[in-house]
């Protein structure tokens, strides 16, 4: 059995804390620990004691409970490689930012969608009983589809939400809604939004969701494995589903391989990241926002010295000799040589034909990540490493060729030969009771630009060869995802969200999303509920039964609840439900899995075993596979999904949308703003990175206390920095530090560490955004939200994804007051209006 993750002590004292701040002076009995339902059950037999298996995006684990208190957690024994959050994962139970009871703003409260939407952010919210926030929310549906119609509800966010088949709160969310009436929808997401629009043009799929070639294929035939902008070590432990982590076993036999010199490892980043550091292997430190140009320089040079597969070139792509003329310079007068390329990434022109030949040598795996499509002109990136792997015609054969997905889900793990599960749907076959007209407006937007959208109503925009005429967007609703943290350009955001006359945030942290919404309704955690989940996200070895660790806490409930509960209101509660009870949902959604595994050869046990007895099954390993192979094998037979079934590298499709920043092939283009000389380098001279968190899963665990207190520096969410820039300015590890450009201002932790190069510092994202003055654009952030400082821009007009890695920054020592943290502690309560609140902390 492997060993607890951390002490054991629950942290009783902080919880208490963070209560107490809410509730000036008022009684906090010991009861506070157990929810209501274990008291009452008190009386009749003793709260549970024992051991419950459950699982979540870091991993299945054991819950150790005692008397109905969640009091340690143990990783699941199937587990090979724990993730260290889990210790954090205990805590999003019993942290001060738990949502207790169904809140509205105060001013909203007295003057309803008239409301002085300035206030949104002053976090003054009054108690409400469920069945009148309910009814809230129900009315303001109503007003709205009757008064602009559905352009003007914005129901489309979706995030990253719990695991479980069952508790999906985006579908809730939306099956609840669409039974009401038709919204205004989104198209993409934050992750990828670049990349997948770009890369079915050129290859024909998304590529970046889907499972690579198997890790044995790769570790036998590599010889070479450029890891370009990605850090699987750190990203893999998180999953979509509940992550198996079996994956890091093949890394593990990388390392050895690597320190042997079997394979040759070359990581393209500006940061020494963790795969580095656990692998081994050499660094291209480029500069960063000049893939692209790094790119064109091997291109050129396998070019030039004939190292490129011109029959791979012939045979299965197309637009090459679009291409080579910008390639030569022909078409612009710039020959895109590696000198060319050295002045703009900092990598010398020697190095670069050096790594072309590398990668000509022998087979080469090229993974991609995804920050570099994260950024202006996302779309360049993907595409040319697509260019690039089409010159070394190594697509399609094992440990060669491009992918895109390597550090998400555990790619390249072998996929089992077990049944899929599927989920509850957000349709239903019952017809909406408002189905009005969208008036010449969009009915989806792309979702990175739904600030702009709300600033900007009527206007126009291009989109992957649409236009999208935004709406006037009135009221949204946010269920599973929190907006506050992660979209960019938080003062800009602040100002737009003044348009929106009701907004709604269903959540189990008061995120500063719930602080800038007028209607917040407590949500179950997935620990609080029975679902179900498969264990391994593209491994798929098996179903792990989530059962309920603990009782719900104060008045949360299950999205489910929630939305059926809403529908009630406009007697769609049975369309909701489909008359079933939630178990009974589980139990169709593993006894349709069974039936498919029949088909499959694959034996599981009754409903009732499994649910009653291990809870878990497991899954026979399934083949090893190629990603592209068929296509290689036959591409005739098997042509990709682009228009001519071939690899894209001259697009017409693209082309012939005639927009400027994302022409027929790709392009370096000059960013916004760009350290080492680019644009604004002048002023704000550092790069921010604002990568995913190696101890959180985005916002998710910022709100549990001890484990943040883990990682955070002088209480702050760490800001890295390189020893030279650091040193020019006089910072210390340990220092608090205030970032800050044009757009905003921070304060945060400083790490001194030479894992980065000079002219780069990083913040992740997902930090809390923690206002001085809640609601004042501009206001200082005294934690650390690195989107108080990116840039909110499209991509491209053929992406509109996010550009929140094109953002450019200055640090000073911070020597101003080290204001306390209050983004953890929940709302302000007006007692004079609450008329629930004398007894809000004593049930
Ligand atoms: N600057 C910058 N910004 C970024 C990124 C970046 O690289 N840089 N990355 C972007 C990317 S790739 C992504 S995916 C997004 C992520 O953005 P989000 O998906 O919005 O991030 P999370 O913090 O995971 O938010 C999930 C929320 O759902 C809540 N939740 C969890 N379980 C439940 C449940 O059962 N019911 C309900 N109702 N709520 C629940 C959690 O408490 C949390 O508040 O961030 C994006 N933002
Ligand atoms: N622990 C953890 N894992 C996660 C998540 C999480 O929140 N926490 N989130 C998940 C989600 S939703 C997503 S979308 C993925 C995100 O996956 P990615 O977007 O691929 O991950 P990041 O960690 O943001 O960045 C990966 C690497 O890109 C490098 N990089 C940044 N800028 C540049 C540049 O200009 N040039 C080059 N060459 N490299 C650069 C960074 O230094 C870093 O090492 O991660 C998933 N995995
Ligand atoms: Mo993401």
């Amino acid at each position: 059995m492997a060993k607890s993750l951390f002490d054991k002590t629950i942290s009783r004292r902080r919880f208490l804390q963070g209560s107490a701040a809410t509730a000036a002076g008022a009684f906090i009995g010991a009861s506070l620990l157990v929810p209501k339902s274990a008291h009452a059950a008190e009386k009749s037999q003793p709260a549970f004691t024992g051991e419950v298996l459950s699982g979540s995006h870091w991993g299945a684990f054991r819950a150790q409970v005692k008397d109905g208190v969640w009091v340690d957690t143990k990783p699941f024994e199937h587990d090979p490689r724990p993730t260290t959050m889990l210790a954090g994962v205990r805590e999003v139970v019993y942290n001060p930012a738990r949502v207790k009871y169904p809140m509205v703003r105060l001013d909203w409260l007295k003057h309803g969608y008239k409301s002085d939407t300035k206030q949104r952010g002053d976090n003054r919210f009054v108690r409400v009983s469920w069945s009148q926030a309910l009814d809230f929310f129900y009315f303001e549906l109503e007003r709205v589809q009757n008064t602009y119609g559905p352009s003007a509800l914005y129901a489309g966010h979706s995030g990253w939400q719990s695991c479980g088949k069952l508790h999906s709160a985006g579908t809730m969310m939306r099956r609840g809604i669409n039974l009401h009436g038709t919204s205004l929808s989104k198209a993409g997401d934050y992750s990828t939004g670049a990349a997948q629009v770009v890369l079915p043009h050129v290859a024909g799929a998304m590529e970046v969701y889907e499972q690579q070639t198997s890790w044995p294929l790769v570790l036998e035939h590599a010889k070479t494995i450029v890891i370009w902008g990605s850090d699987p070590v750190k990203n893999l432990q998180v999953g979509w589903l509940m992550p198996d982590h079996s994956v890091y076993g093949y890394y593990a036999e990388l390392a050895k391989k690597v320190e042997s010199g079997e394979i040759k490892v070359i990581h393209v980043d500006p940061v020494r990241n963790e795969t580095q550091k656990m692998i081994g292997g050499d660094q291209i430190k480029v500069n960063p926002q000049t893939d692209v140009p790094l790119m064109l320089g091997l291109a050129y040079t396998l070019y030039q010295e004939k190292l490129y597969d011109a029959s791979f070139i012939a045979n299965y792509t197309t637009g090459f000799d679009q291409f080579l003329p910008y390639l030569l310079g022909e078409t612009d007068g710039i020959a895109k040589t590696p000198e060319w390329a050295a002045k703009i990434t900092g990598v010398d022109a020697d190095t670069i034909r050096a790594m072309a030949r590398q990668m000509a040598s022998g087979r080469t795996q090229i993974i991609g990540g995804w920050c570099l499509q994260r950024m202006q002109h996302g779309e360049q990136y993907a595409w040319m490493l697509v260019v690039v792997a089409a010159m070394l015609g190594q697509i399609g054969l094992p440990g060669g060729g491009f992918g895109f997905g390597w550090h998400y889900n555990d790619a390249g793990t072998i996929t089992s030969n077990g049944p899929l599960m599927s989920g509850f749907s957000a349709a239903t076959s019952v017809p909406p009771i408002h189905n009005g007209s969208f008036n010449g407006y969009a009915s989806y937007i792309p979702v990175a630009r739904f600030v702009d959208c709300i600033e900007n109503p009527g206007e126009t925009i291009e989109w992957n060869g649409h236009k999208i005429k935004f709406p006037l967007m009135k009221m949204a609703i946010f269920c599973g995802n929190n907006p506050f943290h992660h979209h960019q350009d938080r003062n800009r955001m602040i100002k737009a969200w003044r348009k929106l006359e009701t907004v709604v945030s269903i959540d189990h942290q008061w995120t500063a999303t719930c602080r800038f919404a007028d209607i917040v309704l407590p949500a179950t955690t997935s620990y609080e509920r029975d679902d179900i989940e498969q264990f391994g996200n593209h491994s798929n070895k098996g179903i792990v039964a989530m059962r309920k660790v603990v009782e719900p806490m104060f008045e949360s409930k299950d999205d489910y609840d929630i939305f059926a509960g809403l529908c009630g209101r406009f007697k769609r509660e049975q369309d909701f439900t489909g008359g079933k009870t939630k178990m009974e949902w589980i139990e169709e959604i593993y006894n349709g899995a069974r039936l498919q595994g029949r088909g499959l050869g694959v034996r599981m046990p009754t409903f009732k075993k499994f649910w009653e007895g291990e809870g878990y099954v497991s899954f026979p390993e399934g083949q090893a596979w190629v990603r592209h192979e068929s296509f290689r094998n036959e591409p005739d037979l098997e042509p990709l999904g682009t228009a001519s079934g071939l690899i894209e590298i001259y697009c017409k499709t693209i082309a012939d949308m005639h927009y400027d920043d994302c022409q027929g092939h790709p392009m370096w283009f000059e960013k916004e703003e760009r350290s080492h000389g680019g644009p604004k380098s002048n002023r704000y001279p550092l790069h921010l990175q604002s990568c995913h968190p190696n101890q959180r899963l985005h916002s998710q665990l910022c709100s549990s206390t001890k484990h943040r207190e883990s990682y955070a520096v002088a209480n702050r969410e760490p800001f890295y920095i390189s020893v030279e820039d650091a040193k020019a300015r006089g910072i210390k590890s340990g220092d608090i530090v205030r970032v800050f450009n044009d757009r905003g201002q921070v304060l945060a932790g400083a790490v001194v560490t030479d894992d980065y190069s000079q002219g780069v510092c990083r913040i992740h994202e997902g930090a809390w955004y923690n206002p001085l003055h809640g609601g004042k654009p501009g206001t200082l952030c005294v934690y650390g939200d690195p989107n108080v400082l990116t840039l909110d821009i499209g991509s491209s007009k053929l992406a509109q994804a996010t550009s929140a890695h094109t953002a450019l920054v200055e640090v000073e020592k911070y020597k101003g007051k080290a204001y306390e943290l209050t983004g953890f502690s929940g709302p302000i309560y007006d007692e004079s209006v609450d008329p629930l609140f004398p007894a809000m902390e004593l049930n």
